[in-house]
């Protein structure tokens, strides 16, 4: 009797460590490739020390900057070359960005592929300390990204964010695993970037008279200050130099030949009748767009790329290549003239011939392009990436015909739009609507055939600062939809709706731990 009591005692135990296992596997965002649970604890508090093995000093580092405020502490965590805690070495058996987290009663094993993976398992590590207050469950974990292009983009121009600001965007995006920041410098609206060889670029455009007030489609009332700002080359490279420390490439992009009215505004010279204009103060499309004529534009982009790529070390640039109006081509004899000399038989085509030779300048500089899906138009090389914006089935069309592409088609990844279908509540945007659901639930392989599968590099959203005058605003936007995508950059085929919302009842703490506005919606259950 007495055995069989025993027996049953150890049957119930059984069943309730697994139960109480079962019960404690973390919700991470995005969702891990493998979660293994076991017996035990990890309690971390502010003397818990990180013991780098090897190179991973600024992984380790970020992350015992991010612990630092948590615990409120004067220090961050100290990171150490020799010890016990956590353990943090890079091993070439796990995949490039992939890691290995291995949380023991004594200490933890984060074993990455590379820098990059050691620092996306330390963002997990940190996402299972806010959910368990420090005390993290023993387990194994077993990570990879689906795409290796996993991306967010900034608009500054339409709106200035301080360098501060750009800072706590990439901090953003770091947690969320994203790994490239595409960066819009240039617009109609404002020139954001140094360029030594230019300074009337940011002396002048950087900077507009005022701003449209309502909504680009009504231009009716403007407010009457001015608006602006720019980066030095010197926080050019701090801000570059930030994110690398995040496992983060930052790709510029330097619009042209359109979106770049507040470079003819600084230079004049830059369009095809040399007419003034000003820094744009409305929001949509502008006819004056730059030169394709005269050599003198091709000179001055490639001066101002030289100076990029300087500061950049991304291998692809961007060179937009949106919006571009033909209107002024059509009647300018520069343009005109050298489409006959170049056998160029359409404005578009004339379009295509600029970006094939700022395309083929870069190929010289070791960079490659990126640009927006537009460039297709103008007889596109196979050897430029396209960012396809105006719909998936662009993306798709530009991917079978061989080139890589990212995938940011406007109904899923324009997070410039509404979030509900009512719009209360919220401010005033672009239109659209585009709410957490319709992220998390989308495919970026639609469509695609097999073979054409592997030119998907990745997946971006856009935030166009149209409407977005504040960092708030800006994470409003941002967060929670950041968490749908970057499951959909990370993890596509490991999604899983059943799970998601509690996942993101939890990953709303994590948001107010850091300090970081979202919106309300998705809680609350608004659609
Ligand atoms: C289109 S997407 C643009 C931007 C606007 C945005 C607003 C793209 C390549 N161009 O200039 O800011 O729409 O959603």
């Amino acid at each position: 009797m007495r055995r069989l009591f025993k027996t049953l005692l150890v049957a119930l135990c059984m069943v309730l460590t697994i139960a109480v296992a079962h019960a404690q596997r973390p919700h991470i965002i995005p969702e891990p490739s493998y979660i293994d649970m076991a017996q035990g604890t990890f309690t971390i508090t502010e003397k818990t020390k990180i013991v780098v093995y090897d190179e991973a000093w600024d992984a380790a580092e970020v992350f015992a900057q991010d612990m630092q405020q948590y615990f409120g502490s004067k220090k961050p965590l100290r990171c150490v070359k020799r010890g016990s805690g956590i353990k943090v070495r890079t091993d070439k058996f796990v995949p490039e960005e992939g890691y290995e987290l291995n949380i023991q009663p004594h200490e933890i094993f984060v074993t990455g592929g590379s820098e990059a993976g050691i620092f996306y398992g330390l963002q997990t590590l940190r996402q299972m300390i806010v959910e368990y207050n420090g005390v993290v469950p023993c387990c194994f974990i077993a990570d990879e990204p689906q795409f290796a292009y996993r991306g967010v983009h900034f608009d500054v121009s339409r709106h200035f964010f301080s360098v501060e600001e750009v800072k706590r965007y990439i901090d953003i995006l770091a947690a969320h695993k994203v790994n490239r920041l595409h960066w819009h410098l240039t617009d109609d609206q404002g020139w954001r970037i140094e360029i030594k060889a230019y300074p009337e670029l940011t002396e002048k455009g950087s900077m507009r008279k005022e701003t449209l007030v309502g909504h680009g489609l009504n231009p009716e009332n403007w407010d009457g200050k001015p608006h602006g700002g720019y980066y030095t080359q010197e926080e050019v490279r701090d801000i570059v130099a930030y994110a690398a420390k995040r496992s983060m490439v930052i790709i510029p992009e330097i619009e042209m030949p359109g979106h770049s009215q507040a470079a003819l505004h600084a230079l004049p010279w830059l369009g095809c009748e040399e007419q003034i204009v000003d820094v744009w103060t409305t929001w949509g499309v502008t006819p004056e767009v730059l030169c394709a004529g005269k050599e003198s534009t091709y000179e001055f982009l490639q001066n101002v790329l030289d100076e990029v790529v300087e500061l950049f070390p991304s291998e692809i640039i961007h060179i937009g290549g949106d919006e571009c109006p033909k209107d002024r081509w059509k009647e300018c004899e520069h343009c005109q003239a050298k489409m006959k000399a170049e056998g160029i038989e359409s404005e578009e085509e004339l379009q295509g011939y600029l970006v094939a030779r700022i395309e083929k300048y870069l190929n010289t500089k070791g960079r490659r392009i990126i640009g927006w899906d537009e460039i297709l138009e103008g007889g596109v090389t196979p050897t430029a990436t396209v960012m396809a914006w105006r719909g998936a089935k662009i993306g798709v069309y530009a991917a079978e015909r061989g080139n890589e592409v990212v995938m940011t088609p406007l109904p899923i990844c324009y997070f410039d739009f509404y979030q509900t279908e009512s719009r209360e509540g919220e401010g005033l945007h672009i239109g659209g609507h585009i709410n957490f659901e319709k992220v998390y639930g989308w495919d970026p392989y639609e469509g695609i055939t097999d073979e054409a599968r592997k030119n998907i590099i990745g997946v971006q959203c856009n935030l166009w600062s149209e409407y977005l005058k504040t960092m708030e605003d800006i994470e409003i936007q941002l967060l929670p939809r950041l968490a749908a995508m970057c499951e959909v950059q990370w993890a596509t085929e490991r999604r899983d709706e059943s799970t998601i919302r509690e996942k993101m009842n939890i990953l709303r703490k994590f948001y107010e731990a850091n300090g970081w506005h979202y919106a309300p919606y998705y809680f609350d259950g608004r659609k």
